[in-house]
């Protein structure tokens, strides 16, 4: 019912003609064509940079193990936190935080999560990245009721990597993960083991999210929900994307990080509904890549900046031993406009003792197969009546795009009009190519979310593995994800 109300407010929007449907870059707003979307301000004035701690999310301690299985719960609950200075702010969390917990799964054993949803609405929880069994694979239309209690069984056969958790109910993911409906969930293996990578406190998740807040503290979104408390606002120009104009990290606005004189490792996430990230060290460094979406790279690979697309992780060694001790290193982003170009700063302290030597080698990458069969997926605009399509066609669960065979290989042609992230569940896959040229610099590794470009062209190889089932696929700006922006694969 609430998908039938928010496609006749999208055919209302696009109907009202707000600088859509012509041919005209959508909504690119005050952040330029880095990102496709439009800015949403805030109420209030914006808290002073980097005088917050850093806050890392807990991690979540299992209820139980047994011989084969590690058990979790989590209650989805409605909290007052205080993410800015002087204000409370509602959020929705995975245990009433934001992020949520963070869960740590080691391959090769289950990990079952009981989900209780104390929110008004309801929900459906997808592991971002998961190899995961159709039933617990998060479908937007597996929807759990409040009050319902759920088990979602992931078997995790699969390599070592920063998974994240998060909200995918049908046509409402953008306010559901917007207002704080994520978490990472690592998972570790021996290979990942064998490195020796800088751990405990020298391994930070960062959750990198853009919000807005109204004058009274409370986060704002463009929504039509009912349900939601949020400031209503002029929605239509929103529907190229929602950008926030104050940058969380771990749910902190441009926190600092006291860090030691030593190698640290960064598991970075774009966790953003529509803003695309550009990350670079100032006064310079390198950001040292071991690691995509789907866990370690064959090599490292040095970076002076490193794009990030909604959804997309960046696993990288920093060396704070590099600079002087006081030295304070800022994390930015040259795609963000005025206060938007900062993210997070670095103190250095005092040189430490580190042990860890970066290898020469990291993993092996397995070449897929030759595919057997090849697809076109054109990710476009499609005018009033049909709003954000794949194929010409809006999210239907009886659209079936493509009838992938179990363990067989295809390369997909991708196809864009704007920024769209396409992300597919179940499998990881490499990038081939784009346009007339090989993968990008940003490409290596197994990705599951890939950053397509305006009018970019990009081919995928993905081997179809694992479960039987219907899943989806659809673009991570989750503003076009819930305007039908999705479609179906079933592997047969
Ligand atoms: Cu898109």
């Amino acid at each position: 019912m609430s998908g039938l109300s928010r496609r006749a407010f999208v055919r209302a929007g696009l109907a009202a003609g707000v600088g859509l449907g012509i041919g005209v870059p959508l909504g690119l707003g005050a952040s330029g064509s880095a990102s496709t979307g439009t800015v949403l301000r805030s109420g209030l004035p914006l808290p002073t940079a980097f005088t917050r701690p850093l806050p890392v999310p807990p991690v979540l301690a299992p209820v139980r193990r047994d011989a084969s299985t590690d058990h979790f719960e989590i209650t989805q609950a409605r909290a007052m936190v205080s993410l800015l200075p002087g204000v409370r702010t509602e959020i929705w969390g995975y245990n009433g935080i934001f992020p949520g917990p963070t869960i740590v799964s080691r391959r090769g054993r289950t990990t079952v999560v009981r989900h209780r949803n104390l929110l008004p609405v309801p929900t459906v929880v997808h592991l971002h990245g998961g190899r995961t069994p159709h039933d617990s694979d998060g479908y937007p239309m597996d929807l759990h009721p409040p009050l319902s209690t759920t088990d979602y069984t992931y078997p995790l056969d699969q390599r070592a990597a920063a998974l994240w958790y998060h909200d995918h109910r049908m046509d409402f993911t953008g306010p559901g993960v917007w207002r704080g409906l994520a978490g990472f969930h690592l998972i570790r293996d021996d290979e990942e083991d064998a490195l020796g990578l800088p751990a405990g406190a020298r391994e930070l998740p960062l959750m990198l999210t853009d919000r807005s807040f109204a004058a009274d503290g409370s986060l704002r979104y463009p929504s039509l929900d009912p349900t939601l408390t949020m400031t209503p606002g002029v929605t239509a120009p929103y529907m190229a994307g929602v950008l926030g104009d104050v940058m969380l990290v771990n749910g902190a606005p441009w926190p600092l990080a006291d860090v030691d004189g030593a190698q640290y490792r960064l598991r970075v996430l774009n966790a953003c509904n529509a803003r695309r990230l550009d990350l670079r060290l100032d006064p310079g460094g390198s950001l040292t890549q071991i690691g995509t979406d789907g866990g370690l790279l064959a090599t490292p690979v040095h970076h002076d900046h490193f794009e990030l697309a909604p959804a997309q992780r960046l696993d990288a060694i920093v060396d704070f031993s590099a600079y002087r001790p006081g030295t304070e290193v800022t994390l930015v982003n040259d795609f963000g406009a005025g206060r938007m170009g900062e993210v997070l700063r670095f103190r250095v302290g005092e040189r430490a003792p580190d042990r860890f030597r970066l290898p020469d080698r990291l993993s092996a990458i397995e070449p897929l197969g030759p595919p057997v069969v090849t697809r076109t997926m054109r990710f476009a605009y499609e005018g009033a009546s049909r709003g954000w399509t794949i194929n010409g066609q809006g999210f239907g669960t009886d659209v079936i795009a493509a009838r992938p065979a179990l363990g067989t290989t295809e390369v997909w042609r991708l196809m864009t009009d704007f920024h769209h992230p396409v992300h597919l569940h179940l499998n990881p896959f490499q990038v081939l190519s784009r346009g007339i040229t090989g993968p990008g610099e940003f490409d290596a590794g197994w990705k599951d979310t890939i950053d397509l470009r305006p009018a970019e062209e990009a081919a995928i190889a993905v081997r179809f593995d694992g479960y039987r089932g219907k899943y989806v696929f659809h673009c991570h700006n989750l503003e076009h994800e819930d305007m039908m922006m999705m479609a179906n694969f079933e592997v047969v």
